[in-house]
Protein backbone atom coordinates (compact mmCIF):
# COMPACT_ATOMS: atom_id res chain seq x y z
CA UNK A 1 0.00 0.00 0.00
CA UNK A 2 2.93 2.43 -0.19
CA UNK A 3 1.59 4.68 -2.98
CA UNK A 4 -0.93 5.66 -0.94
CA UNK A 5 0.70 6.01 2.24
CA UNK A 6 3.55 8.35 0.64
CA UNK A 7 0.50 9.92 -0.64
CA UNK A 8 -0.62 10.82 2.38
CA UNK A 9 1.83 11.71 4.19
CA UNK A 10 2.72 14.34 1.15
CA UNK A 11 -0.49 15.93 1.51
CA UNK A 12 0.06 16.03 5.63
CA UNK A 13 3.42 18.01 5.68
CA UNK A 14 1.65 20.32 2.92
CA UNK A 15 -0.70 21.01 4.99
CA UNK A 16 1.51 21.61 7.94
CA UNK A 17 3.08 23.78 6.30
CA UNK A 18 0.47 25.84 4.45
CA UNK A 19 -2.15 26.33 7.56
CA UNK A 20 -0.26 24.74 10.28
CA UNK A 21 -2.14 22.25 12.82
CA UNK A 22 -5.57 23.37 11.75
CA UNK A 23 -4.87 22.61 8.39
CA UNK A 24 -3.69 19.10 9.24
CA UNK A 25 -6.58 18.16 11.31
CA UNK A 26 -9.43 18.87 9.00
CA UNK A 27 -7.31 16.76 6.49
CA UNK A 28 -6.81 13.69 9.17
CA UNK A 29 -10.14 13.25 9.18
CA UNK A 30 -11.22 13.55 4.97
CA UNK A 31 -8.37 10.88 5.43
CA UNK A 32 -10.06 8.43 7.78
CA UNK A 33 -13.18 9.40 6.17
CA UNK A 34 -11.24 8.77 2.70
CA UNK A 35 -10.92 5.02 3.67
CA UNK A 36 -14.18 4.69 6.07
CA UNK A 37 -16.07 5.41 2.82
CA UNK A 38 -14.97 3.01 0.59
CA UNK A 39 -17.52 0.29 -0.79
CA UNK A 40 -16.51 -3.27 -2.14
CA UNK A 41 -19.07 -4.76 -4.39
CA UNK A 42 -18.41 -8.35 -5.59
CA UNK A 43 -20.16 -10.35 -8.27
CA UNK A 44 -21.88 -14.18 -7.49
CA UNK A 45 -22.91 -15.86 -10.54
CA UNK A 46 -23.97 -19.15 -12.31
CA UNK A 47 -25.81 -21.90 -13.36
CA UNK A 48 -29.30 -22.10 -11.28
CA UNK A 49 -29.68 -23.56 -8.10
CA UNK A 50 -25.59 -24.02 -7.74
CA UNK A 51 -25.57 -21.80 -4.07
CA UNK A 52 -25.37 -18.72 -4.75
CA UNK A 53 -27.71 -17.68 -2.12
CA UNK A 54 -26.48 -19.73 0.23
CA UNK A 55 -22.44 -18.77 -0.71
CA UNK A 56 -23.46 -15.13 0.19
CA UNK A 57 -25.29 -15.88 3.16
CA UNK A 58 -21.90 -17.32 4.73
CA UNK A 59 -20.01 -14.91 3.40
CA UNK A 60 -22.62 -12.35 5.55
CA UNK A 61 -22.58 -14.76 7.99
CA UNK A 62 -26.39 -14.84 7.90
CA UNK A 63 -28.04 -17.38 9.47
CA UNK A 64 -31.99 -18.54 8.37
CA UNK A 65 -33.89 -16.18 8.59
CA UNK A 66 -32.01 -12.79 9.75
CA UNK A 67 -33.15 -9.64 8.39
CA UNK A 68 -31.23 -8.89 4.84
CA UNK A 69 -30.69 -13.19 4.13
CA UNK A 70 -30.34 -13.95 0.32
CA UNK A 71 -33.85 -15.73 -0.01
CA UNK A 72 -33.30 -20.10 -0.82
CA UNK A 73 -36.29 -21.99 -1.78
CA UNK A 74 -37.21 -22.48 -5.30
CA UNK A 75 -38.57 -19.83 -7.63
CA UNK A 76 -36.52 -16.93 -5.72
CA UNK A 77 -34.45 -16.55 -8.63
CA UNK A 78 -33.30 -12.86 -9.64
CA UNK A 79 -33.60 -11.35 -12.29
CA UNK A 80 -31.24 -8.23 -11.70
CA UNK A 81 -28.05 -7.86 -9.30
CA UNK A 82 -29.62 -8.41 -5.78
CA UNK A 83 -27.44 -6.64 -3.09
CA UNK A 84 -26.51 -7.86 0.28
CA UNK A 85 -24.30 -6.29 3.36
CA UNK A 86 -24.10 -7.14 6.63
CA UNK A 87 -26.42 -4.72 8.86
CA UNK A 88 -24.47 -1.77 9.80
CA UNK A 89 -21.58 -2.61 7.61
CA UNK A 90 -21.97 -1.47 4.34
CA UNK A 91 -18.31 -1.49 3.01
CA UNK A 92 -18.24 -4.83 0.91
CA UNK A 93 -21.17 -5.56 -0.71
CA UNK A 94 -21.87 -8.93 -2.59
CA UNK A 95 -24.32 -9.34 -5.28
CA UNK A 96 -26.24 -12.48 -6.56
CA UNK A 97 -26.27 -12.14 -10.05
CA UNK A 98 -29.22 -13.65 -12.64
CA UNK A 99 -28.25 -17.00 -13.29
CA UNK A 100 -26.32 -18.22 -16.27
CA UNK A 101 -28.35 -19.83 -18.82
CA UNK A 102 -27.60 -21.99 -21.73
CA UNK A 103 -29.52 -21.13 -24.90
CA UNK A 104 -28.00 -17.80 -26.48
CA UNK A 105 -25.89 -16.88 -23.90
CA UNK A 106 -23.60 -13.96 -24.05
CA UNK A 107 -20.87 -13.13 -21.93
CA UNK A 108 -19.94 -10.02 -23.56
CA UNK A 109 -24.13 -8.59 -23.01
CA UNK A 110 -24.15 -10.82 -19.57
CA UNK A 111 -21.64 -8.58 -18.60
CA UNK A 112 -22.27 -5.46 -19.89
CA UNK A 113 -25.79 -5.76 -18.44
CA UNK A 114 -24.68 -6.22 -14.77
CA UNK A 115 -22.47 -3.66 -15.08
CA UNK A 116 -19.58 -5.52 -14.90
CA UNK A 117 -16.61 -2.78 -14.27
CA UNK A 118 -18.74 -1.97 -10.64
CA UNK A 119 -17.30 -5.37 -9.05
CA UNK A 120 -14.19 -6.02 -7.77
CA UNK A 121 -14.09 -9.38 -8.63
CA UNK A 122 -16.56 -12.55 -9.37
CA UNK A 123 -17.39 -16.12 -7.99
CA UNK A 124 -18.67 -18.37 -10.33
CA UNK A 125 -20.22 -21.01 -8.72
CA UNK A 126 -21.23 -24.54 -10.11
CA UNK A 127 -22.39 -27.46 -8.21
CA UNK A 128 -21.18 -29.78 -11.03
CA UNK A 129 -18.65 -29.79 -13.65
CA UNK A 130 -18.89 -26.03 -14.98
CA UNK A 131 -20.82 -25.61 -18.14
CA UNK A 132 -19.49 -24.07 -21.66
CA UNK A 133 -21.29 -20.77 -20.65
CA UNK A 134 -19.94 -20.46 -17.02
CA UNK A 135 -16.24 -21.01 -18.99
CA UNK A 136 -17.07 -18.24 -21.46
CA UNK A 137 -17.82 -15.99 -18.87
CA UNK A 138 -14.66 -16.66 -17.07
CA UNK A 139 -12.55 -16.34 -20.41
CA UNK A 140 -14.21 -13.09 -20.86
CA UNK A 141 -13.57 -11.69 -17.24
CA UNK A 142 -9.57 -12.21 -18.12
CA UNK A 143 -9.96 -10.42 -20.86
CA UNK A 144 -11.18 -7.66 -19.59
CA UNK A 145 -8.45 -7.50 -16.62
CA UNK A 146 -11.36 -8.60 -13.69
CA UNK A 147 -10.23 -11.35 -11.28
CA UNK A 148 -12.60 -14.23 -10.71
CA UNK A 149 -12.78 -17.55 -8.86
CA UNK A 150 -14.55 -20.94 -10.41
CA UNK A 151 -15.89 -22.51 -7.07
CA UNK A 152 -17.51 -25.98 -7.14
CA UNK A 153 -20.20 -25.90 -4.20
CA UNK A 154 -22.18 -28.04 -2.27
CA UNK A 155 -18.79 -30.11 -1.75
CA UNK A 156 -20.09 -31.65 1.56
CA UNK A 157 -22.42 -33.85 -0.68
CA UNK A 158 -19.21 -34.94 -2.65
CA UNK A 159 -16.09 -34.89 -0.72
CA UNK A 160 -14.60 -38.23 -2.15
CA UNK A 161 -11.12 -37.13 -3.65
CA UNK A 162 -11.97 -33.34 -3.82
CA UNK A 163 -8.64 -32.31 -4.03
CA UNK A 164 -7.19 -34.93 -6.53
CA UNK A 165 -6.11 -34.15 -10.23
CA UNK A 166 -9.03 -36.31 -11.79
CA UNK A 167 -11.78 -35.02 -9.65
CA UNK A 168 -10.15 -31.78 -10.56
CA UNK A 169 -9.81 -32.08 -13.88
CA UNK A 170 -13.18 -33.30 -14.75
CA UNK A 171 -14.77 -30.65 -13.00
CA UNK A 172 -12.67 -28.34 -15.35
CA UNK A 173 -12.98 -30.01 -18.46
CA UNK A 174 -14.79 -28.12 -20.25
CA UNK A 175 -11.65 -25.72 -20.14
CA UNK A 176 -9.59 -28.71 -21.98
CA UNK A 177 -12.06 -29.87 -24.36
CA UNK A 178 -13.09 -26.26 -25.71
CA UNK A 179 -10.80 -23.73 -26.96
CA UNK A 180 -10.73 -20.31 -24.96
CA UNK A 181 -8.57 -17.24 -26.62
CA UNK A 182 -7.99 -16.13 -22.70
CA UNK A 183 -8.12 -19.23 -20.91
CA UNK A 184 -6.21 -22.63 -20.38
CA UNK A 185 -6.70 -25.33 -17.78
CA UNK A 186 -3.39 -23.59 -15.84
CA UNK A 187 -5.15 -20.44 -15.52
CA UNK A 188 -8.47 -21.77 -14.56
CA UNK A 189 -7.08 -24.61 -11.51
CA UNK A 190 -5.08 -21.92 -10.23
CA UNK A 191 -8.37 -19.67 -9.18
CA UNK A 192 -10.48 -23.40 -8.46
CA UNK A 193 -11.63 -23.47 -5.06
CA UNK A 194 -13.92 -26.57 -3.71
CA UNK A 195 -16.58 -24.77 -1.10
CA UNK A 196 -19.89 -26.36 0.97
CA UNK A 197 -21.27 -23.16 2.96
CA UNK A 198 -22.78 -25.10 5.34
CA UNK A 199 -19.07 -26.23 6.65
CA UNK A 200 -16.94 -21.96 5.76
CA UNK A 201 -14.37 -23.84 8.28
CA UNK A 202 -14.04 -26.65 5.94
CA UNK A 203 -13.16 -27.20 2.12
CA UNK A 204 -11.84 -23.91 0.75
CA UNK A 205 -14.51 -21.56 2.04
CA UNK A 206 -11.78 -19.39 3.68
CA UNK A 207 -9.19 -19.69 1.01
CA UNK A 208 -11.38 -18.86 -2.05
CA UNK A 209 -12.20 -15.45 0.43
CA UNK A 210 -8.86 -14.87 1.06
CA UNK A 211 -7.61 -15.02 -2.37
CA UNK A 212 -10.14 -12.42 -3.37
CA UNK A 213 -8.94 -10.04 -0.55
CA UNK A 214 -5.72 -10.76 -1.32
CA UNK A 215 -5.82 -10.07 -4.60
CA UNK A 216 -8.02 -7.22 -4.94
CA UNK A 217 -6.51 -3.43 -6.21
CA UNK A 218 -6.74 -0.67 -5.76
CA UNK A 219 -5.24 -0.96 -1.88
CA UNK A 220 -7.85 1.07 -0.55
CA UNK A 221 -10.62 -1.74 -1.64
CA UNK A 222 -8.28 -4.07 -0.50
CA UNK A 223 -8.28 -2.70 3.04
CA UNK A 224 -12.06 -2.55 3.20
CA UNK A 225 -12.49 -6.18 2.27
CA UNK A 226 -10.20 -7.53 4.82
CA UNK A 227 -11.95 -5.02 7.30
CA UNK A 228 -15.74 -6.18 6.58
CA UNK A 229 -15.02 -9.60 6.30
CA UNK A 230 -12.23 -9.32 9.07
CA UNK A 231 -13.83 -12.67 10.66
CA UNK A 232 -12.99 -14.64 7.27
CA UNK A 233 -9.71 -12.90 7.28
CA UNK A 234 -5.95 -13.98 7.14
CA UNK A 235 -4.85 -12.62 10.22
CA UNK A 236 -1.47 -11.43 9.30
CA UNK A 237 -2.90 -9.53 6.02
CA UNK A 238 -5.30 -8.02 8.40
CA UNK A 239 -2.71 -7.05 10.63
CA UNK A 240 -0.68 -5.57 7.77
CA UNK A 241 -3.17 -3.89 5.94
CA UNK A 242 -4.61 -2.49 9.75
CA UNK A 243 -0.31 -1.39 10.16
CA UNK A 244 -0.52 1.02 7.12
CA UNK A 245 -2.86 3.40 8.51
CA UNK A 246 -1.60 3.46 12.60
CA UNK A 247 0.22 6.79 11.88
CA UNK A 248 -2.75 8.22 10.68
CA UNK A 249 -4.55 7.42 13.60
CA UNK A 250 -1.35 8.48 15.86
CA UNK A 251 -1.78 12.21 14.00
CA UNK A 252 -5.30 12.16 15.10
CA UNK A 253 -5.06 11.38 18.63
CA UNK A 254 -2.25 14.25 18.54
CA UNK A 255 -4.06 16.83 17.44
CA UNK A 256 -7.50 16.40 17.28
CA UNK A 257 -9.06 17.21 20.97
CA UNK A 258 -6.18 16.09 22.60
CA UNK A 259 -6.31 16.14 26.11
CA UNK A 260 -3.48 16.09 28.96
CA UNK A 261 -2.82 13.16 30.61
CA UNK A 262 -0.73 12.88 33.98
CA UNK A 263 2.21 12.34 33.58
CA UNK A 264 2.62 12.75 29.68
CA UNK A 265 4.77 15.50 28.30
CA UNK A 266 1.91 15.85 25.05
CA UNK A 267 -1.52 15.55 25.19
CA UNK A 268 -3.61 12.68 23.65
CA UNK A 269 -6.98 11.98 22.42
CA UNK A 270 -7.21 9.23 24.79
CA UNK A 271 -10.95 8.60 24.60
CA UNK A 272 -10.26 8.39 20.39
CA UNK A 273 -7.41 5.47 21.05
CA UNK A 274 -9.37 3.09 23.39
CA UNK A 275 -11.91 3.45 20.51
CA UNK A 276 -9.33 2.63 18.05
CA UNK A 277 -7.85 -0.22 19.90
CA UNK A 278 -11.70 -1.47 20.63
CA UNK A 279 -11.40 -1.90 17.54
CA UNK A 280 -8.45 -3.92 16.63
CA UNK A 281 -9.96 -6.10 19.40
CA UNK A 282 -13.49 -6.67 17.40
CA UNK A 283 -11.02 -7.50 14.35
CA UNK A 284 -9.33 -10.21 15.91
CA UNK A 285 -12.36 -11.28 17.48
CA UNK A 286 -11.43 -10.81 21.00
CA UNK A 287 -14.47 -9.09 21.76
CA UNK A 288 -17.09 -11.22 24.32
CA UNK A 289 -19.72 -11.37 21.89
CA UNK A 290 -17.18 -12.79 19.54
CA UNK A 291 -15.75 -14.89 21.98
CA UNK A 292 -18.67 -16.33 23.16
CA UNK A 293 -20.33 -17.83 19.39
CA UNK A 294 -16.85 -19.36 18.75
CA UNK A 295 -17.20 -21.25 22.24
CA UNK A 296 -20.36 -22.69 21.70
CA UNK A 297 -19.12 -23.68 17.99
CA UNK A 298 -16.82 -25.67 20.32
CA UNK A 299 -19.25 -26.59 23.20
CA UNK A 300 -16.85 -25.17 25.62
CA UNK A 301 -17.65 -21.95 28.46
CA UNK A 302 -16.44 -18.81 27.05
CA UNK A 303 -13.56 -18.55 29.33
CA UNK A 304 -11.87 -21.88 27.93
CA UNK A 305 -11.31 -19.12 24.84
CA UNK A 306 -10.47 -16.11 26.89
CA UNK A 307 -8.22 -17.42 29.07
CA UNK A 308 -5.90 -18.13 25.89
CA UNK A 309 -5.48 -14.11 25.99
CA UNK A 310 -2.52 -12.70 27.16
CA UNK A 311 -2.65 -9.08 26.12
CA UNK A 312 -4.01 -6.96 29.17
CA UNK A 313 -6.06 -4.85 26.89
CA UNK A 314 -7.36 -7.78 24.98
CA UNK A 315 -8.93 -8.94 28.81
CA UNK A 316 -10.09 -5.75 30.10
CA UNK A 317 -9.89 -2.61 27.96
CA UNK A 318 -10.25 0.72 29.65
CA UNK A 319 -9.19 4.44 28.92
CA UNK A 320 -6.99 4.50 32.24
CA UNK A 321 -5.33 1.19 30.86
CA UNK A 322 -4.63 2.91 27.39
CA UNK A 323 -2.88 6.24 29.25
CA UNK A 324 -0.84 4.15 31.09
CA UNK A 325 0.36 2.32 28.17
CA UNK A 326 0.87 5.20 26.28
CA UNK A 327 3.12 6.64 29.08
CA UNK A 328 5.14 3.36 28.65
CA UNK A 329 5.92 3.97 25.54
CA UNK A 330 6.94 7.33 25.24
CA UNK A 331 9.30 6.87 28.73
CA UNK A 332 10.79 4.32 26.72
CA UNK A 333 11.58 6.35 24.20
CA UNK A 334 11.72 4.18 21.90
CA UNK A 335 12.28 4.96 17.89
CA UNK A 336 9.77 3.70 15.18
CA UNK A 337 9.92 0.59 13.04
CA UNK A 338 11.60 0.45 10.02
CA UNK A 339 8.23 0.60 8.34
CA UNK A 340 7.06 4.07 9.83
CA UNK A 341 10.43 5.82 9.52
CA UNK A 342 9.23 7.74 6.41
CA UNK A 343 6.69 9.35 8.81
CA UNK A 344 9.74 10.62 11.26
CA UNK A 345 9.84 14.48 9.33
CA UNK A 346 6.16 14.95 9.67
CA UNK A 347 5.71 13.86 12.96
CA UNK A 348 8.44 16.00 14.57
CA UNK A 349 6.41 18.68 13.29
CA UNK A 350 3.63 17.83 15.32
CA UNK A 351 3.29 20.09 18.95
CA UNK A 352 4.25 17.20 21.01
CA UNK A 353 6.86 16.65 18.84
CA UNK A 354 8.31 13.47 17.23
CA UNK A 355 8.44 11.98 20.76
CA UNK A 356 4.43 11.79 20.71
CA UNK A 357 3.74 10.43 17.20
CA UNK A 358 6.20 8.30 17.74
CA UNK A 359 5.02 6.70 21.44
CA UNK A 360 1.91 6.73 19.69
CA UNK A 361 2.54 4.63 16.33
CA UNK A 362 4.30 2.19 19.13
CA UNK A 363 1.13 1.69 21.09
CA UNK A 364 -1.06 1.08 18.69
CA UNK A 365 1.56 -1.34 16.71
CA UNK A 366 2.47 -3.05 19.42
CA UNK A 367 -1.33 -3.62 20.40
CA UNK A 368 -2.33 -4.94 16.87
CA UNK A 369 0.73 -7.48 17.06
CA UNK A 370 -0.04 -8.86 20.36
CA UNK A 371 -4.10 -9.21 19.43
CA UNK A 372 -2.81 -11.08 16.46
CA UNK A 373 -0.92 -13.31 18.30
CA UNK A 374 -4.28 -13.44 21.06
CA UNK A 375 -6.20 -14.47 17.89
CA UNK A 376 -3.82 -17.36 16.75
CA UNK A 377 -3.88 -18.46 20.43
CA UNK A 378 -7.44 -18.63 20.73
CA UNK A 379 -7.76 -20.71 16.87
CA UNK A 380 -5.05 -23.07 17.92
CA UNK A 381 -7.42 -23.80 21.16
CA UNK A 382 -10.41 -24.23 19.05
CA UNK A 383 -8.48 -26.44 17.01
CA UNK A 384 -7.20 -28.48 20.35
CA UNK A 385 -10.47 -28.85 21.69
CA UNK A 386 -11.87 -30.12 18.43
CA UNK A 387 -9.43 -32.93 18.31
CA UNK A 388 -10.03 -33.70 21.89
CA UNK A 389 -6.53 -32.72 23.41
N1 LIG B 1 -25.41 -29.71 0.82
C1 LIG B 1 -25.36 -28.45 0.42
N2 LIG B 1 -26.44 -27.84 -0.09
C2 LIG B 1 -26.35 -26.55 -0.47
C3 LIG B 1 -25.13 -25.82 -0.36
N3 LIG B 1 -25.34 -24.59 -0.84
C4 LIG B 1 -26.63 -24.54 -1.22
N4 LIG B 1 -27.26 -25.72 -1.02
C5 LIG B 1 -28.65 -26.05 -1.29
O1 LIG B 1 -28.89 -25.90 -2.69
C6 LIG B 1 -30.19 -25.35 -2.93
C7 LIG B 1 -30.07 -24.07 -3.77
O2 LIG B 1 -29.37 -23.12 -2.99
P1 LIG B 1 -29.47 -21.56 -3.30
O3 LIG B 1 -28.46 -20.89 -2.44
O4 LIG B 1 -30.87 -21.07 -3.24
O5 LIG B 1 -28.97 -21.55 -4.81
P2 LIG B 1 -29.05 -20.35 -5.86
O6 LIG B 1 -27.96 -20.56 -6.83
O7 LIG B 1 -29.11 -19.04 -5.14
O8 LIG B 1 -30.45 -20.68 -6.52
P3 LIG B 1 -31.28 -19.71 -7.52
O9 LIG B 1 -31.11 -18.30 -7.05
O10 LIG B 1 -32.68 -20.23 -7.34
O11 LIG B 1 -30.72 -19.97 -8.88
C8 LIG B 1 -30.81 -25.13 -1.56
O12 LIG B 1 -31.64 -26.22 -1.26
C9 LIG B 1 -29.61 -25.09 -0.63
O13 LIG B 1 -29.92 -25.50 0.70
C10 LIG B 1 -23.99 -26.49 0.19
O14 LIG B 1 -22.88 -25.94 0.33
N5 LIG B 1 -24.16 -27.79 0.56
MG1 LIG C 1 -30.52 -17.51 -5.21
Amino acid sequence: MDLEIAGIIGRFSDAMSRGGISEVASLVKAERSRVESVTVHVAVTGTPRVGKSAFINSVMGFKGGEDGTAPISPAQQVAKPAPYSRPGNPSSVFWELPSIRGSNFSSGDYLKAVEVDKYVGFFILSSTWFTQEAAALASELRRVGKQFYLIRTKIDMDTLGYREKDFIEDVLHVFTTDYFDNLDIEYATARFFCVSSHHVDRFDFLKCIQALQRNSSPPLQKHALLLSLHYLANKMELRDSMREFIPVSAVYSCIIDPVPVEQLPYQANVHFLYKEIRLYRVLFELDHPALSKKAKLIRQPTFVLSDEIQTMMGRALTEKGVSEELLKWTEINVSVSHSYVKWVPFLKTLPGGKLSGASTIRLLDTILEKFMDDAYRIQRKMEAVLKGE
